[in-house]
């Protein structure tokens, strides 16, 4: 790649990015908006002083010479001040999966929605490491494709969460097996309308072709009606119906029904996940893995063993016969629903965080009658305070901290009650991710 790349973002994404693009011989500007970093750190991260340059705060046209393309993190929104820049300068944009795509080898499991995608990702990556010798599981989950891909081979099999945000700037992204898990309101703060969200999802299979697979969830009518007129071939899941080709459940059982003869994937009472969604997770990674040449007794072992991913409904402790549960990735209303809906019994709730411009009405509804306190912090604590009353549930507490939303709880909390923290909101304004917000909770916890 013997080229001037301009690479927007320097977390996660943009520091593998620019390492890839340097391991492949050609020249980075590493761009961030935020002029309160620091320069010399950041070339420290890339050690290539010669084909890096370092470029905070504001950019300009003149910045821009010889630039062919830029790179941009999935947090950098297609608004940012920034872009109209390189649109007058004609410089095409590629996501930072989009670059890693190019670089890749091997066989590649796409995995989009809602929610749920971390841990289908999770358990399809167990299972392809069950089958297949080298396996790669990328993406959203928190390891950037960019940092993976120069490492694939013709044989290489990749599993990778991916984001809207991700999928905004593909060009000719493939996967072999996509998966779309679910749609539901999030991130319009961004999208702007469901209409562009739902679009901006659909991406994910734009470029497959007939020889692909794209599996959908059967309940959400969105994707239903969208796996009608697909190019690649739609295999379908569902939790609440029978189907009659396809994952669904029958009884306590997931099964795989297929050409008449029907196949046990796990009872739900051997399975260690909790919740209706994750039986739907377990049949969307079934599916990805068998579409991807997996063996449905390899499939069936590794479901079986798998355990939930940390800081999606996570048990943490049992502190005086109450249990705690982390949900830091419950970021959103519809994530925080499946929570409530996961807890065996009373549960008091931590929420609140960064407003994403959500609607909270039908997770205050779910509440029914198995919340009894809900402890808010950050942002959007009194917008949810205000949605909760307007639906008649009126104990709410404020907190300053995770501290002392713990200590609240604690204190409210009865032997056999459950403490859950799950936030319908993301963490950004109080931590630097949901990852942070999940260790800290477990620190209080543990610290009690
Ligand atoms: N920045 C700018 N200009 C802007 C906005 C941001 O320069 O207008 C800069 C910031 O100053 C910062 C950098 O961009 O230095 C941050 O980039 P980023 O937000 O893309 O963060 P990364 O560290 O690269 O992490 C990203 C994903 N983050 C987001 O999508 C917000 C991570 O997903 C992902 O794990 C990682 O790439 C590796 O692929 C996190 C996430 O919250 C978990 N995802 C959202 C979600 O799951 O709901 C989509």
């Amino acid at each position: 790649m013997n080229q001037k790349i301009l690479v927007a973002g320097s977390g996660k994404s943009g520091i593998a990015a620019s390492r890839l693009i340097l391991k492949t011989g050609g020249e980075v500007i590493l761009y961030d908006s935020n002029a309160a970093l620091h320069k010399e750190e950041l070339l420290g991260r890339l050690g290539e002083e010669e084909s890096v340059s370092v470029l905070l705060g504001e950019l300009k046209k003149e910045d821009l010479t010889d630039v062919s393309l830029c790179v941009i993190s999935p947090g950098i929104s297609m608004d940012a001040p920034f872009v109209s820049v390189l649109k007058e300068a004609d410089i095409p944009v590629w996501s930072e999966i989009q670059l890693a795509y190019h670089h890749a080898k091997g066989k590649l499991a796409a995995i989009t929605g809602t929610n749920g995608k971390t841990t289908t990702t999770a358990l399809t990556g167990e299972i392809m490491k069950a089958h297949y010798d080298q396996v790669f599981v990328v993406g959203n989950i928190g390891v950037p494709y960019t940092e993976e891909a120069l490492k694939t081979g013709g044989d290489s099999v990749t599993v990778a969460e991916i984001s809207s945000f991700q999928l905004e700037t593909i060009t000719d992204f493939r996967p072999d097996v996509s998966a779309i898990l679910n749609i539901t309101p999030d991130h319009l703060d961004r999208h702007k309308t469901m209409e562009c969200y739902i679009e901006v999802k659909e991406r994910i299979t734009s470029n497959q072709r007939p020889q692909d697979s794209c599996i959908l969830n059967f309940d959400d009518p969105v994707l239903r009606e969208f796996g009608a007129a697909l190019t690649p071939k739609a295999v379908y899941f569902s939790s609440r119906q029978f189907l009659e080709e396809g994952y669904c459940m029958e009884g306590d059982r997931i099964i795989w029904n297929h050409n008449g003869e029907k196949t046990e994937i796990a009872n739900i009472h051997e399975i260690q996940l909790l919740g209706r969604h994750n039986h739907e997770n377990i049949m969307a990674a079934a599916a990805i893995s068998a579409q991807m040449g997996v063996p449905m007794d390899v499939i069936r072992k590794v479901v079986r063993e798998f355990k939930a991913v940390e800081h999606r409904i996570e048990f943490v402790a049992e502190k005086a016969g109450v249990k705690y549960f982390n949900d830091s990735k419950g970021t959103n209303p519809d994530a925080a629903i499946q929570a409530i809906k996961a807890m065996p019994g009373p549960t008091l709730l931590i929420a609140g965080g960064y407003d994403k411009n959500s609607q909270y009405d039908e997770w205050i509804e779910s509440f029914d009658g198995k919340v009894k306190y809900m402890v808010l912090l950050g942002q959007t604590r009194e917008k949810i305070a205000e949605c909760a009353a307007r639906h008649g549930f009126t104990n709410v507490m404020y907190a300053e901290d995770m501290q002392e939303a713990v200590k609240v709880c604690a204190s409210y909390a009865n032997r056999g009650d459950h403490v859950l923290l799950s936030p319908a909101c993301a963490s950004w304004g109080m931590f630097k991710c949901y990852e942070e917000r999940g260790e800290i909770f477990k620190e209080c916890v543990r610290n009690m």
